[in-house]
């Protein structure tokens, strides 16, 4: 359903004219200076917001970033945008024993890297519910949901027949029953030696846009097509999911992907999903229902060609308009959400849903809102957040070039440091985006803090976007690397956040300490209570498969206690009545002292405990005997069989 007659319409836009991705690079590392945007000078109010949150206040926002290839989820206060927790998600992290722990293990499924881009929350109406998060892996195709109760993972979804498991984004109405991610890299479907003969040829590489359930955190199904799925979003109306795609070109180097002058934003028509799932019009792959979504193969996909290589797409607060941003053009496309029907029953053309292309600057990245009219977009290569109007941008649109040329819909333009990617504002992918602050998710942060050498951090900005100017009130730095951020208001997320695990919640939770042996197993399970553990000792031998399970019965709020068994490699904390368990092979003798690692107690040092590991003496003299005894049941048996032969002759 793609239109590539109004091709010469989108070609009238002056792009942003690179030989190839080198120039962007190039454009990256430097200053360039100031599109002429705001040449003349205008009376505009600054927001006075002040982000001062003084000691013993609490922040008015849940920031929730990614923490790109640290694979983890951090949650920042914002506006003080101080780093109050990390949530490790696809990661190793020894400070929790997230990839230690037999819980943890299982989610992770052997793994202990990731790269999280988008975070989301789940949604009721049009706005967060407070009781999800979602977050993508691009490296191993994965995505988790976290609880918000627990602020813990408790689930992941491995996607198969996907690489490049990019944009993510929830169902915004009437509720999050499915999430959809994206793959932002095309392979061969399947992807496996049964197809070997697509491996040299990357027109038998697909993209897929993949529907998961939210609730059981499985797979619905998948749309294939020929296009690469960057980013995504959902509308307001749980009608469609958009993507951006930058290779239709299904080139496999950055020059092919950068042949054509259009690629396509690609909405998915949830309706017709549903229906070609119910008419069984798909194949399986790899245990998941493969929809044909290419073009000319079903009606599920709408192809809305846009400016060469774009990347984010969001969508307005009021639900009107899809922004997708140029990245390689210096303008953004405004998609108005309504026409897309009309374009899908063919009665325009897909291209005709584009209601503005305004020029925003050079490598414009992400749009954000402040629910008054406004969008903000990120522009990389000129390093700065520009606000403008979306009617504005509309309405010159209407009246044509020589109304454009003016940029009446630019509001500002704030220089930010440097190289920004992802801007957020509060509750901005939301029906209640609320204009209070901004946060610039900067790439490069350079001189704007004390040197720490040649790997820098990021720089995260917060801006005041509560008056008609842009004003940048304060730089944090981010460790590597947040991609993406939302900011939720406290109210919606602080009434689920338990200060205690449910204790009977885990199916192994102890309350007797006990040492069980079977065979070569031994079970310890031990209660854990400032300053002691439910145990003082526990003896195995050399060679014991050991599983050490650990209720933390302390109640008081924040009173944790670790467990740390030394020299083993051992090491987890455990919250308020939670349990974790751990399983290793004792394969050192010695005296291992057991200790708590998370300061609980005035005799915190104390509590401590003695892991005995008795050298396998009686257990090898048992393997002697065995061996005597294999040893004179085959001698019997050879001299009786000597005996046999001897008789019957
Ligand atoms: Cu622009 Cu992965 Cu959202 Cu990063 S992506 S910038
Ligand atoms: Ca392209």
């Amino acid at each position: 359903m793609s239109d590539k007659k109004s091709l010469k319409d989108i070609n009238r836009r002056n792009f942003f004219k690179v030989a190839g991705a080198a120039g962007v690079a190039a454009g990256a590392g430097v200053l360039v200076s100031r599109n002429p945007l705001l040449a003349k000078s205008q009376k505009k109010s600054k927001g006075k917001q002040n982000n001062e949150v003084a000691p013993g206040q609490l922040d008015d926002y849940y920031g929730f970033w990614s923490g790109g290839h640290s694979g983890e989820v951090r949650i920042v206060g914002v506006p003080s945008m101080r780093e109050i927790k990390r949530i490790p998600v696809f990661n190793k992290d020894v400070a929790t024993g997230w990839g230690i722990t037999n819980e943890s293990k299982k989610f992770l499924r052997g793994r202990s890297s990731g790269d999280t881009h988008h975070v989301h929350g789940s949604y009721k109406d049009g706005t967060y519910d407070g009781k999800h998060l979602f977050v993508n892996d691009k490296l191993n195709n994965r995505v988790a949901r976290i609880r918000t109760d627990y602020m813990e993972v408790d689930a992941i979804v491995d996607v198969p027949n996907i690489q490049g498991a990019h944009g993510l984004f929830p169902q915004r109405y009437p509720k999050t029953d499915w999430i959809v991610v994206n793959s932002e890299f095309q392979t061969p479907v399947p992807n496996d030696a049964t197809n070997k003969k697509a491996f040299n040829d990357p027109q038998q590489y697909y993209g897929m846009h993949t529907i998961i359930d939210a609730e059981r955190m499985a797979i619905v199904c998948q749309v294939m097509v020929d296009e690469n799925c960057d980013l995504a979003a959902t509308d307001y109306k749980g009608l469609y999911s958009m993507t951006t795609s930058y290779n239709i070109e299904k080139g496999v180097t950055i020059s092919e992907m950068l042949a054509s002058d259009y690629d396509y934003m690609l909405v998915f028509h949830w309706e017709r999903i549903r229906k070609a799932l119910r008419d069984g019009k798909h194949k399986t792959v790899n245990g998941v229902k493969v929809i044909d979504g290419r073009e000319g193969k079903s009606d599920i996909v709408l192809r809305i060609p846009i400016p060469k290589n774009p990347h984010g797409i969001n969508i307005s607060p009021d639900g009107k308009y899809a922004v997708c941003c140029g990245k390689v053009s210096p303008t953004v496309s405004v998609v108005e959400i309504e026409k897309i029907a009309l374009a899908y029953a063919g009665k325009i053309k897909p291209a005709d849903c584009i209601v503005a292309q305004p020029y925003v600057g050079l490598g414009p990245l992400h749009t954000t809102f402040d629910g008054r009219g406004n969008a903000i977009t990120s522009i990389f290569i000129d390093s700065t957040n520009v606000k403008w109007n979306i009617a504005k941008a509309i309405e010159a649109e209407k009246k044509g070039e020589e109304a454009k040329k003016e940029n009446p819909h630019i509001v500002d333009v704030l220089d930010v440091h440097y190289q920004v990617g992802h801007i957020m504002a509060t509750m901005a992918e939301t029906k209640e985006a609320d204009g209070k602050w901004l946060i610039s998710l900067n790439k490069v942060s350079k001189d704007r803090f004390i040197n720490v050498g040649p790997l820098k951090t990021e720089n995260d900005q917060l801006i005041d976007i509560s008056g008609e100017k842009l004003r940048l009130v304060h730089d944090s730095p981010a460790y590597l690397e947040p991609h993406d951020c939302i900011m939720v208001r406290r109210d919606i997320i602080e009434p689920h956040v338990k200060d205690r695990h449910d204790m009977f919640e885990h199916p192994q939770v102890v309350t007797d300490n006990q040492v069980e042996r079977k065979g070569n197993n031994v079970t310890i399970r031990m209660t854990a209570g400032a300053p002691i553990y439910g145990l003082q000792e526990v003896k195995v031998k050399k060679g014991n498969k050991v599983t050490l399970i650990v209720t933390n019965h302390d109640e008081i709020s924040d009173l944790a206690n670790g467990v740390a068994v030394s020299n083993y490699d051992i090491n987890f904390v455990l919250a308020p009545w939670q349990t974790k368990s751990v399983t290793f092979t004792a394969d050192k003798p010695g005296v291992f002292w057991i200790y708590c690692t998370n300061f609980c107690h005035a005799l915190h040092l104390e509590m401590r405990m003695r892991f005995i590991v008795e050298d396998q003496l009686i257990g090898s003299r048992k393997v002697l005997a065995g061996l005597f005894a294999t040893l004179s049941v085959v001698q019997l048996l050879y001299t009786s069989t000597m005996n046999l032969i001897l008789i019957s002759r």
